[in-house]
């Protein structure tokens, strides 16, 4: 009876195996739109296999095995078809069919719609208008000009992408895989027209049609599918790899919906979803061939091999189809076209079909739904780790993709796994894809049977991680048992990662116990946790941060022990912006002035040799030069504001500018109460000089991190009392503009006069909208904190205004058992300004609204802002006064865009290429697209 039953177990779950084999098989046949006679026969014995294990009219698992095995087989010989297809690429006769010409010879229409020729773009633009977007051209709309623009462009692109591919492809060249949950990437069109060399001729003929091409442009949705600078970075590296012609692809997830959209109501945040692709998104290809299958959930099966190996079987759980979009990164005066490849979530049709089958409706489509959730939104934490499912889910599931789409590439120019290494870098950008150490460590040794020592050297010289922060809450840390619960193989091999790292440890330190604890992968705790940047940390050979001030803290705090076990592991790599983004596509008109002194090497080739701008600082036309054109773009910004919010922003005003992420820690509240200081000194003293000064503020906070959403409040709440009160009109005004974006961004920047960095020392990172401001032309106001240190060593120290206490100095008060109040009674300004918002002033009488900020401020106080008041103060009203010296100002202003050529992503990117990932640059070559025939 026992023996039935056990009998009967087995079998069940075998066929509960076959039965996932064969959906797994179909799905991939489906996707990837290839019909098989074989598979129709193999198909219809299995389902006899199958019936006839269910009704239970089998008394052997032989026969269930056997098609176990024939699906196993076939499943294997799908995969090196595919291989052949992409060795051969697409032909050029695919891309004739896709131009709908194909019996023109397939060079010339390759070649025609990669032409960069003026006439040549005007007319497909035109075609696409008709033929694409189906409208008559006198009928054309903005956005039907936008689309026809985009995908002209797209053409374009689609060509070089293809020699790119293929140049790395036949020279098999080592790539670099830039792994990142979040790529911000804001618009296109604009951009991608400079770097194709086609700005003027898009706007000679959006004119010739009547339009403005700067509308056109706004027509195009801002995709942000990342929170704030991280995002952002990732997506100035991608730039920047292309412009350098290294060999390299984003990998990412495609979200449904972005970052959400904020509106401010009565003051307050207001958040909405964020549909991105609601009127579709001709930057992408879907690329069905490519599709990957995940698993998530089940079991793990140990069994010994034949060869009396132990082999783990990882089973059943649900299988989730990635299909990869790809967008196409253009390089700046280069022919090199990279991909930036986003995974989107599908159901496997079957588990839908069976339980539909079975007349269970409503959970065909619930698991359908649950399964493309994965994929659905960003997570909108900036700096803090929420540990839920979902997102656990969503990281996995891009890096079991990119893994396994990496692997798949390798294969089709290598036999063994030797010199993977030498092939693939991928860097992990923060930890949110950590889990790929694990990944990839499960992909050798279960299926492609690497042993452990050889997998685990592999896994090793193929990672490099980047830290992005030593914020405890952003930390990623995840419960054993949820982790148990999808990745049940996974967390087997990270125990034995575990274990051997310990055995390290013990050997190098015998006997402390303390340091086994301190650095174990495991937190032991009431929930014991995977500490992901450990776990990056020992499966990279290189780890950095992002500024030298962070990267020292990483060394000698939060990862202290590992770099005394591993000190060359660690480096650093200070962040960088794009300039073509940041100063050539946002700030035209410096763009033309600079290169009138400078030629255009400086923004086309090498933003180090912006550095001889300041031999023009003594070059009094110049410098009027300068201060003209930040006076135009100080106007197009009042004019957003005015049109946007109904503010006005006094055109003379000095504009003070901070417009980031809200966080305590980057201290928005600092700038709030100076403001309010500013404004009582004001009214008491109306004739003293003073310079009118203009504060914008934008950003967004964590739709549930209450205290930041209440600084916003706050800020709103000061702006509406200033701008109404005319006895400071024209003196001073507030705007806090909502929807803070990438678009926004590129309008603020240009027009800031001074930058506030004003983070608590030691808790920025880095800090990227600090370098585009300094690039230019705004001055900064900050502390020694992030890439600021290395900023005002750039500009030199007399042309920041640094106050406040450093990293030490803080580290040092917060164990003197830090008194906020000492610093409230020192400081009549700072007195009266908490005084004044405690009132009810801002609030309309209601004295309750900001109790919590006010008493955090009296009794706790985490990110000293009454420390710094006092300094922070002074050193504002030392910047207003060299404002008011226009000359003076706009000398430091040269500068500060000199010295910021230090900052151009470029660098940062060669330094990875070089230090870490071991690539160079590579010409394309635009004549292997040749049709072989
Ligand atoms: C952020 C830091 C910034 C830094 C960017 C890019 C996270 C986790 N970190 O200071 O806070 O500039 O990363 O490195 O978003």
């Amino acid at each position: 009876m026992l023996r039935e039953k056990a009998f009967r177990k087995n079998l069940d779950e075998d066929v509960k195996t076959l039965r996932i084999l064969r959906h797994s098989v179909r799905v991939t046949l489906e996707i990837s739109r290839v019909h098989s006679d074989e598979w129709d026969e193999l198909e219809t014995h299995l389902y006899a296999v199958e019936n006839a294990a269910r009704d239970r009219s089998t008394a052997s698992r032989a026969p269930v095995r056997a098609a176990i095995k024939s699906l196993e087989g076939f499943h294997a010989s799908l995969r090196p078809n595919w291989v052949q297809e992409e060795t051969r690429g697409i032909s050029l006769g695919d891309v004739a069919r896709l131009s709908g010409t194909r019996e023109r010879p397939a060079r010339v229409v390759a070649v025609q719609r990669g032409s960069i020729d003026a006439a040549a773009f005007t007319r497909d633009v035109l075609d696409h208008v008709v033929h694409t977007c189906a409208r008559e051209v006198r009928d054309a709309t903005a956005a039907d000009l936008y689309l026809g623009f985009a995908l002209t462009v797209r053409d374009r692109l689609v060509h070089r992408w293809l020699a790119t591919q293929r140049t790395y492809f036949e020279l098999d060249v080592k790539r670099a895989y830039y792994f990142s949950s979040e790529f911000l990437t804001g618009r296109s069109l604009g951009l991608c027209l400079l770097n194709l060399g086609l700005y003027e001729a898009a706007q000679s003929f959006a004119l010739t049609r009547g339009f403005d091409l700067g509308a056109i442009l706004e027509s195009e949705g801002d995709p942000g599918l990342g929170n704030g600078g991280l995002g952002r970075l990732a997506a100035c590296f991608m730039d920047s790899l292309a412009t350098l012609e290294l060999p390299a692809a984003g990998y990412g997830i495609r979200y449904d919906f972005g970052m959400f959209e904020q509106r401010i109501e009565d003051g307050r945040q207001v958040e909405r979803h964020d549909n991105w692709l609601a009127h579709g998104n001709p930057w992408e290809l879907p690329r069905y061939q490519d599709a990957q299958l995940v698993r998530l959930g089940g079991r793990v099966e140990v069994r010994q091999d034949d060869d009396g190996r132990t082999r783990y079987q990882w089973l059943d759980g649900r299988t989730v189809i990635g299909l990869p979009y790809d967008s196409f990164i253009v390089g700046h005066g280069t022919d090199t076209v990279n991909t930036l490849r986003l995974w989107a979530a599908r159901a496997t049709r079957d588990f839908d079909l069976q339980f539909f089958n079975e007349g269970d409706f409503r959970r065909a489509v619930e698991e359908k739904i649950d399964t493309e959730n994965i994929s659905k939104v960003l997570y909108p934490n900036d700096q803090s780790d929420e540990g839920k499912a979902l997102r656990l889910k969503q990281q996995y599931f891009f890096v079991a993709c990119s893994i396994a789409d990496i692997v798949r590439r390798y294969k089709q120019k290598h036999r063994t796994f030797d010199e993977f290494p030498d092939k693939v870098a991928i860097q992990l950008n923060d930890t949110h894809p950590a889990i790929a150490v694990a990944e990839l460590m499960r992909v050798l040794i279960d299926q492609e049977e690497v042993g452990w020592d050889v997998a685990w050297s592999i896994t090793e010289r193929t990672f490099g991680y980047t830290n992005h922060t030593l914020l405890p809450e952003a930390l990623e840390r995840w419960p054993v048992r949820l982790f148990e619960s999808l990745l049940p193989r996974h967390l087997m091999l990270i125990y034995e990662i575990n274990h051997r790292f310990m055995r390290r440890v013990h050997t190098r330190w015998p006997g402390e116990m303390d340091r086994l604890a301190r650095m174990s992968i495991f937190e032991e705790g009431p929930v014991r946790q995977i500490r992901m940047a450990y776990l990056a940390t020992v499966g990279s050979h290189s780890v950095n941060g992002v500024a030298e001030l962070h990267t020292e803290l990483l060394k000698n705090q939060l990862l202290a022990d590992f770099h005394q076990l591993w000190p060359e592991r660690f480096n650093n790599k200070t962040n960088g912006v794009t300039p073509r983004r940041w100063v050539l596509y946002s700030n035209p008109r410096l763009t033309k002035l600079i290169s009138s002194r400078l030629g255009t090497e400086w923004i086309d080739k090498d933003l180090r040799r912006l550095r001889a701008i300041a031999a023009h600082a003594a070059d009094e036309a110049f410098l009027s030069d300068i201060a003209l054109v930040k006076q135009a773009n100080k106007t197009d910004l009042a004019k957003l504001v005015r049109d946007r919010i109904g503010i006005v922003l006094p055109p003379e005003a000095m504009f003070v500018v901070q417009i980031k992420r809200f966080h305590e820690y980057k201290r928005q509240l600092l700038a709030a109460l100076e403001l309010v200081s500013t404004y009582a000194a004001l009214k008491r003293d109306p004739n003293a000089p003073f310079q009118p000064r203009a504060y914008v503020f934008a950003g967004k906070a964590a739709p549930g991190y209450a205290m930041a959403k209440l600084h916003i409040k706050l800020i709103n709440d000061i702006a509406s009392v200033i701008n109404s009160d005319p006895a400071v009109s024209g003196r001073l005004a507030v705007a806090f503009i909502p929807n803070y974006g990438v678009s926004l961004a590129q309008s603020i920047i240009p027009a800031a006069d001074l930058s506030m960095q004003i983070s608590t020392a030691g808790k920025e990172a880095s800090g990227t909208s600090n370098m585009k401001f300094a690039l230019n032309g705004a001055l900064t106001i900050g502390t020694l904190d992030g890439a600021n240190v290395e900023i005002r060593r750039e500009v030199g120290a007399e042309n920041f205004f640094l106050f406040g206490l450093d990293a030490s100095e803080v580290g040092a008060l917060q164990r003197a058992d830090y008194r906020p109040k000492d610093y409230i009674d020192a400081s009549p300004a700072l007195g009266e300004s908490l005084a004044l918002i405690e009132s009810g002033f801002f609030s309309y009488g209601e004295r309750d609204r900001f109790r919590s900020i006010v008493d955090d401020l009296r009794h706790r106080d985490a990110f000293m802002t009454c420390a710094d008041f006092e300094a922070f103060r002074v050193a504002k009203r030392q910047a207003a006064a060299v404002y008011s010296d226009q000359r003076d100002w706009a000398r430091r202003t040269v500068f500060n865009i000199a010295g910021a050529s230090r900052f151009s992503s470029d660098q940062t990117v060669s330094q990875y290429a070089s230090e870490i990932w071991g690539i160079e640059p590579i010409k394309v070559d635009l004549t292997l697209l040749d049709d072989p025939e």
